[in-house]
């Protein structure tokens, strides 16, 4: 809506102008004779933009349209659902875990389509909390999975090459580190490591650090060309980890570039590594971007950082992607932990409250 207040002698000449500068739909909102003349103020519905050649204004308008097309399906179900809605707020336990629920940052949406498949399954027979709370975890953890990446690492086929990307500052060099400390300590693995990183001031020698206190062969590589010469300087490794640059991947245009950058005849699995400090919405447009990118798992760091998990969750109900790793804090190699259904079970509610 676009409003503006037009002054003019007369009001045949105040009108005149409203027509002219907003068109003949514009709607009068007021009018008044003040001291110096006629004043009205009018308003008109805000034209469309108009079509865009710029594809990331492009990419804007569909990600817009997307968003709006998701608000409409909430509705819809909503809507359609509102006896379902009400049936959960009447009862009791049912409501108070919803709210819980909510207060730990799940999706609301999310929560409420789980929450109702969970009561429908006592077919309107009396159920406690912790029933229901059972009920609930079952459906949520069936739509949940984990990967184990490292599980089929094999000499005989090549070395298995991940990729660590992620926005800036989220901890892809350190739980990249992490991971070598394991793979070469507790797996006893031959590890390259390949840092891509060569935007960032520092981001080269931090690995590189990390590479030589573990011995591990490192190298840097500037672009594809040069990534394909090191990985066939490493093809005698079982496993290589190659660090990324972080950069704003709620801008789609650096994921493509950041893609452009793979092979694709290379056999990569990548990681897309974020923080369960970020906002939940900033993650899904991040994850929605790297749907470019064929990702193999998700690593979420920080969770020592927050109290509330729920955004991880949301990730893990909206996308079908697994989950493999969680960083719990800033000490290399301690800090990391596979991700189980026990312990993302334990984000849903303190424990204590789960049984209540
Ligand atoms: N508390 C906490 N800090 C972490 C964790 N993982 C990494 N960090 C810290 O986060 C900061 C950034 O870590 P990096 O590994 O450099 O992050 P990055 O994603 O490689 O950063 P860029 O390469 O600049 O994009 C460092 O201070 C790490 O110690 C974690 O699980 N918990
Ligand atoms: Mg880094």
């Amino acid at each position: 809506m676009q409003l503006k207040t037009f002054k003019a002698s007369t009001m045949e000449k105040a009108l005149f102008l409203v027509k002219k500068e907003l068109g003949p739909d514009a709607i009068i909102l007021s009018s008044r004779k003040g001291e110096s003349g006629f004043e009205v103020s009018a308003a008109r519905e805000q034209q469309p933009a108009p079509a865009c050649e710029n594809p990331g204004n492009a990419d804007a308008s569909a990600e817009m349209l997307n968003g709006i097309q998701e608000i409409k399906s909430f509705l819809s179900l909503l809507i359609s659902s509102k006896d379902q809605l009400a049936q959960l707020q009447e009862n009791q336990p049912v409501a108070e875990l919803y709210h819980s629920l909510l207060v730990r940052g799940l999706d609301e949406k999310l929560v409420f389509m789980l929450l109702s498949k969970a009561v429908s399954d006592f077919n309107g027979d009396p159920a406690d909390r912790r029933q229901i709370y059972n009920a609930f975890c079952k459906r949520f953890v069936a739509k949940i999975s984990f990967a184990r990446p490292f599980r089929t690492i094999s000499s005989s086929s090549g070395p298995a090459v991940f990729t660590f990307l992620g926005p800036t500052g989220v901890g892809k060099t350190t739980t990249l580190a992490k991971l070598a400390a394991y793979l070469k300590i507790k797996r006893q693995l031959g590890l390259g490591i390949i840092s891509l990183d060569t935007y960032r001031i520092g981001a080269v020698d931090q690995l590189q650090t990390y590479a030589s206190i573990l011995e591990v062969p490192f190298s840097v590589a500037q672009s594809k060309v040069e990534l394909t010469g090191v990985l066939d300087d490493f093809r005698h490794c079982d496993a290589v980890l190659i660090d990324t640059t972080g950069r704003n991947y709620l801008n789609r245009e650096h994921v493509r570039s950041l893609h452009s950058v793979f092979n694709s005849a290379q056999r990569l699995s990548h990681f897309l590594v974020l923080s369960a400090t970020a906002k939940d919405e900033d993650l899904k447009q991040t994850i929605v971007h790297f749907r470019e990118i064929n990702i193999n798992s998700l690593i979420f760091t920080k969770l020592d950082e927050t109290f509330h998990h729920g955004c991880i969750l949301n990730q893990l109900l909206r996308f079908n992607y697994p989950i493999s790793y969680m960083g719990t804090g800033q000490r290399v190699p301690e800090d990391i932990e596979p991700a189980t259904q026990k312990r993302l079970l334990s984000f849903l509610l303190p424990a204590g409250n789960q049984a209540a």
